[in-house]
């Protein structure tokens, strides 16, 4: 006699084919066994394995597609985040409508790199040694050999597919197919605009004059077709990543959208011009020295601060009008309601707080993204408090899609938040940027420590904008919760991986400052 295989044991499973295509093809093996049983033995087993079965087919039917979406460089200035009372994003608001926005949620690094490099194996910077914007995620010895998120959907029969910025470069690797970068940070004019020195990506205005002429529309467009074209019938689910490039620099973007926001009528950050007295000098250098951002002092001086501010509101708008094509497509397709969107932005931006520009800083402005959770069968509408990583995003998906748990997983699943934002939550956010300099990011306050010793406490409740540094405060109760913050340090870090980059060089200035 035949053994009848439960359906996790049908061979067929470790060929790499889908879970919907084991699952038929288990059913039509057992079909067969019919022919050769005792007609009153098949019942038996009918009976025994019949509900298996079953259960296996339905979650095969049912496992929902995943449309990823990252907006490059964005930071808090959205709807729902209150960032800017200008910010125009309207689409990024009606799909935070559609779910669960993370309003306190924080990068694990404030550079595309380790940020993303973080996000897509679920490790920490301090686990893998990648700090800054070099290496590459597969020179990492201990990232180069573990799946990437879109990698471990394709080992569990997913479809995968992808275009414009998701990992930091060459998403062609990690994807099964990748429809192209599109052009990138975009086409630039023969002459800089705005800023006439340093970088040549460190500029900003109305260029060019098509929205038909930007990668992100491009991308956009990539992202329509498929969602229209992809069979809602078809065996395997599919994972769609869609990367935005604005409102990276060069913040351009076409006339119209700067015409939502008056050059007159821009609102500046609010930022006080003391704010840096009561930060240590590592701090100040860690944060400033050798940057490619142009210095605050010059955007100031040659009149282009509300000009860089509109430019930015203007890119944001412009890739939220992008963002708009492609939800507007999956509800018009049959994949609207068994589609889980991910939204989330690589790290903050600032644009004059606390006298700089850019990224690279553990404070709010460097760390705050935006985070939406959109997934059918959860709660519409929601917001929540509780602290947010962007590392969460591989735990939570698995746990959505109902592929196995992975334990060296590094962030936590969001599901008890999507099922409840009040839910019980005792994780914090994690920041870093170079070893030794943590930022701890819990429901009300953000603790600093800085490689030279050096620390900063701000009290959410009433400092959104951080510019009180309670650590030295006398304050015992408030010392308690500082003591409670410095717990989630890190026990071990990693060294720092080589590597060239604007990170690694502010690093290395800023290391003067520590004693030995
Ligand atoms: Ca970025
Ligand atoms: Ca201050």
């Amino acid at each position: 006699m035949r053994r009848v295989l439960p359906l996790k044991m049908c061979p067929d499973r470790r060929r790499g084919r889908s879970d919907r295509s084991v699952a038929t093809h288990c059913l039509s093996k057992i079909e067969s066994i019919q022919l050769a049983l005792d007609p009153a033995m098949y019942k038996i087993l009918l009976t025994l394995f019949l509900p298996l079965l079953a259960l296996s087919l339905a979650q095969a039917y049912n496992r929902p597609n995943v449309l990823l979406i990252s907006i490059d460089d964005l930071n808090d200035w959205t709807g729902g985040l209150g960032g800017h009372p200008q910010a125009r994003t309207p689409n990024i608001d009606r799909l935070a409508e559609r779910g669960t926005l993370f309003a306190n949620a924080h990068c694990q690094s404030p550079v595309c790199n380790p940020s993303r490099a973080s996000l897509m194996t679920g490790r920490h910077p301090h686990t893998s040694g990648v700090y800054f914007l070099g290496p590459d995620l597969e020179q990492a010895p201990l990232l180069a050999d573990l799946d990437t998120l879109p990698e471990r959907f394709a080992k569990n029969g997913y479809q995968t597919l992808a275009a414009g910025k998701l990992f930091h470069t060459k998403d062609a690797r990690f994807f099964q197919e990748y429809g192209g970068s599109m052009g990138g940070f975009g086409p630039r004019p023969k002459e800089k605009i705005s800023q006439p020195h340093g970088h040549p990506l460190w500029d900003w205005g109305q260029f060019p004059d098509k929205d038909e002429e930007m990668p992100d529309f491009k991308i956009a467009s990539w992202a329509v077709e498929k969602l229209e074209t992809m069979p809602a019938d078809s065996e395997t689910p599919f994972f769609m990543g869609v990367g935005f490039y604005r409102p990276h620099v060069p913040m351009f973007a076409p006339k119209k959208w700067f015409d939502f926001f008056p050059l007159d009528e821009i609102q500046l950050p609010e930022v006080k011009d003391d704010d840096r007295d009561d930060l240590s000098d590592y701090s100040i250098a860690l944060t400033n020295e050798e940057h490619v951002s142009p210095e605050h002092e010059w955007v100031v001086s040659a009149g282009q601060w509300e000009h860089a501010v509109q430019s930015y509101l203007a890119s944001i708008a412009f890739a939220d009008h992008c963002l708009g094509m492609v939800l507007d497509a999956l509800d018009a397709s049959p994949h609207r309601e068994n589609t889980i969107v991910v939204l989330f932005s690589d790290h903050g931006f600032h644009l004059g707080e606390k006298q700089r520009w850019a990224k690279r800083t553990i404070w709010e402005d460097g760390d705050r993204v935006p985070l939406i959770f959109a997934a059918p069968g959860f709660p519409a509408g929601q917001k929540t408090a509780k602290p947010a990583q962007l590392l969460d995003i591989f735990p939570t998906l698995l746990e959505l899609t109902g592929l196995p748990e992975d334990s060296t997983q590094e962030g936590h699943s969001l599901v008890p938040l999507l099922k409840n934002p009040q839910a019980e939550w005792p994780h914090v956010s994690l920041s870093s940027f170079g070893r030794g300099n943590y930022a701890v990011r819990s429901e009300h306050f953000r603790y600093i420590r800085y490689l030279d010793g050096s620390e900063e406490f701000y009290d959410h409740r009433k400092d959104p904008h951080e510019w009180t540094n309670l650590a030295e405060s006398d304050d015992q109760a408030l010392q308690a919760t500082i003591q409670e913050h410095r717990q989630h340090l890190p026990k071990e870090e990693a060294e720092v991986l080589p590597g060239s980059s604007t990170g690694h060089n502010a690093y290395e200035a800023a290391s003067r400052l520590v004693k030995e």
